[in-house]
């Protein structure tokens, strides 16, 4: 089994969700970082397709629990629109955030793809976040925070509805890894909704090898992968260009692993790479390390394998 090999890179230049300005420059700093010809090196047929427009960042404070709710849902539908005909159209979308409030539109694309194609729909969301606040129990209001409640119902109509059926997925279909900064009230409803969280406690017991087969273990030959990478996932030692880093993430070997692990699978169908922040960056070396592990999801390593 490979990973599909015609990919389309989507820009969504936009910070509209998160905490700290300057994701909005991420896509062209994975361009920069030359994703696109890396790409291309190992097979892939890829096409850019530029950047999608929306509004601008209005840096206001939470209405009613929500920063931004107007905006954010007009960045989403239009992410939701190129994600979902990417899909119709037979290739890998690969969704170049911006914050990862986008992961509302570009997995309620994937999933009515898969609702359309009878697919079963499995989620890596790869994050020291869990995103699962609601306006009632978010701390900041930042939607970046609340994509996965959002995406199994909980969260604001006109959100929800993106992807044309509420809820767009079921919280048994996501395998969350590396999560380490969850909030109170968060904590309380991951364990609520049953979400299965492999977090950094488990990866330091058990190692990244036995999370990431026990991750994959439910995916079949008529699964769609869908992979959610929030740069801040990564140990921000190797990855400091992200506006909320978490210190004890994985190390360089571990997220390559986690990588070559889900390329094996070659299950891999749409991949969201979200909250690179330039702005904070040092000389484009976390969007560098994001190409390098981007590198790994589509099969380089060390050695030939079979
Ligand atoms: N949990 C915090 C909040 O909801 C911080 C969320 C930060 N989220 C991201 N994406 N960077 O994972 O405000
Ligand atoms: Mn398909
Ligand atoms: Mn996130
Ligand atoms: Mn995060």
């Amino acid at each position: 089994m490979t990973t599909l090999r015609k990919v389309s890179l989507i820009g969504a230049p936009t910070d509209i969700g998160a905490g700290a300005r300057g994701a909005s420059m991420g896509p062209e700093a994975m361009r920069v970082a030359g994703l696109g010809a890396t790409l291309e090196d190992h097979g892939v047929d890829v096409v850019d397709r530029g950047n999608l427009s929306g509004p601008s960042n209005p840096w206001q404070p939470p209405v009613a629990g929500y920063r931004h709710l107007p905006e954010v849902v007009a960045w989403n539908q239009s992410v939701h629109d190129a994600v979902y005909a990417e899909l119709q159209d037979g290739r890998m979308p690969i969704l170049l955030g911006g914050d990862h409030c986008l992961g509302i539109g570009s997995i309620s694309a994937v999933a009515r793809h898969c609702r359309d194609t009878g697919k079963k729909l499995r989620i890596l969301w790869l994050d020291a976040h869990a995103d699962f606040n609601t306006s009632t129990l978010t701390p900041s209001g930042n939607i970046h925070g609340m994509p996965v409640a959002c995406l199994a119902g909980h969260g604001p109509q006109e959100l929800i509805e993106i992807g044309g059926k509420v809820p767009a997925i079921s919280p048994k279909w996501v395998r969350q890894i590396g999560i380490r900064s969850v909030d109170a009230g968060e904590k309380r409803f991951v364990h609520e909704q049953e979400l299965e969280v492999f977090d950094m406690r488990y990866i330091d017991e058990m190692g990244m090898r036995h999370t990431m087969e026990l991750a994959l273990a439910t995916l079949d030959a008529n699964t769609h992968l869908h992979v959610s990478f929030d740069v801040d996932f990564l140990d921000p030692d190797i990855a400091p260009g992200v506006g909320t880093t978490v210190p004890g993430g994985p190390t360089y070997r571990e997220a390559q692993l986690c990588m070559e692990m889900i390329a094996d699978t070659g299950r891999m169908g749409s991949l969201d790479v979200m909250e690179l922040n330039p702005a904070l960056d040092v000389r484009n070396k976390t969007a560098e390390l994001a190409v390098d592990l981007i590198e790994s999801l589509f099969g380089k390593s060390t050695l030939m394998r079979k």
